[in-house]
């Protein structure tokens, strides 16, 4: 196949499942593999870190499911990134589930302290321990990453917050009425200059948002970081996540999402997450169309 791309020169899997139950996200980087994902990106494949999510328990102090594995987790998604942006690398990490920000983020903090972050996700992600239905981490991270949660992920960064709110940019949730009505408390209380653009207007205009939201990170930061959660996809598009909502994007949205982003000469690496391929069906449709997504948005 002559469809490699230059965005990308690495990819490093974290097999995580935050449920710490191995409900299946932890096979993303496999399922992907199969469906080609190497050859489609035409990057270097690292393999995968040693990272497990092996306790389903809820830490009585700060609701954190599996805490002390998550910031194992942590440690290893932060010193294998650092060692590659560092290095000048420009990686592509494939989850697992998003709690893998966390330790991306210690590490852009130590390689490029003025980053900001383009976080495309169906959730906020901005629960906190105890708040948190489920207490797992990837219900939490990104109020982590703007310096509001539980205190022991908050400490695991080398500052706080890992990310300046006016260097974050949130498209795609459809979960906020929701989120608030279960007692998440709303990012723009601890990190009010956080540009959150929902699902309903990002599909008015996918291509005019992410403009705006390149110019707003290229204003405000020092390149940035791109995290895509797969459920920011309709899970008619998507059905193989841990929790399937139809309110999502099309694929044809978030590939126009996707390649100015792609393109930008300020990415300095990205994450790809939430894929479940014990959900997916036995020909693997959905980690197909997850490579399909990025041979499509790659630049080449
Ligand atoms: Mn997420």
């Amino acid at each position: 196949m002559s469809t490699s791309t230059h965005t990308f020169d690495v990819i490093l899997g974290v097999p995580s499942d935050c449920s710490g139950s191995f409900a299946g996200c932890q096979f993303m980087p496999s399922a992907l593999r199969a469906a080609g994902l190497v050859e489609a990106v035409g990057a270097e494949d690292a393999g995968n870190l040693q990272v497990v999510m092996a306790d389903p328990r809820r830490d009585p102090e700060t609701g954190v499911v599996g805490l002390d594995d998550l910031l194992n987790l942590s440690a290893v998604v932060r010193d294998g990134t650092q060692e590659l942006l560092a290095a000048g690398r420009t990686p592509l990490l494939v989850g697992g589930d998003c709690t893998l920000l966390i330790g991306v983020a210690a590490a852009i903090a130590a390689t490029h302290p003025n980053a900001g972050l383009l976080f495309i996700d169906g959730h906020l992600d901005c629960f906190d321990g105890h708040s948190s239905p489920t207490g797992e981490g990837a219900d939490m991270e990104l109020a982590v990453l703007l310096g509001h949660g539980a205190q022991p992920l908050l400490d695991f960064g080398a500052r706080t917050p890992a990310f300046s709110d006016d260097r974050v940019v949130v498209l795609g949730p459809f979960d906020e009425a929701d989120a608030a009505a279960l007692g998440s408390p709303d990012p723009r209380q601890f990190a009010p200059r956080t540009r959150i653009v929902g699902v309903d207007e990002l599909a008015l205009n996918p291509s005019e948002h992410v403009r705006s939201a390149l110019a707003a990170l290229e204003a405000a930061a020092d390149g940035f970081w791109l995290h895509l959660d797969l459920d920011v996809l309709s899970s008619d598009e998507l059905p193989a996540v841990d929790y399937p909502d139809p309110r999502g994007l099309t694929f044809d949205e978030l590939r126009s999402v996707l390649r100015p982003a792609f393109a930008s000469p300020h990415l300095i690496g990205a994450s790809v997450a939430i894929l479940n391929p014990t959900l997916d069906t036995a020909d693997g449709d959905c980690a197909n169309r997850v490579v399909e997504l990025l041979a499509a948005t790659l630049p080449r």
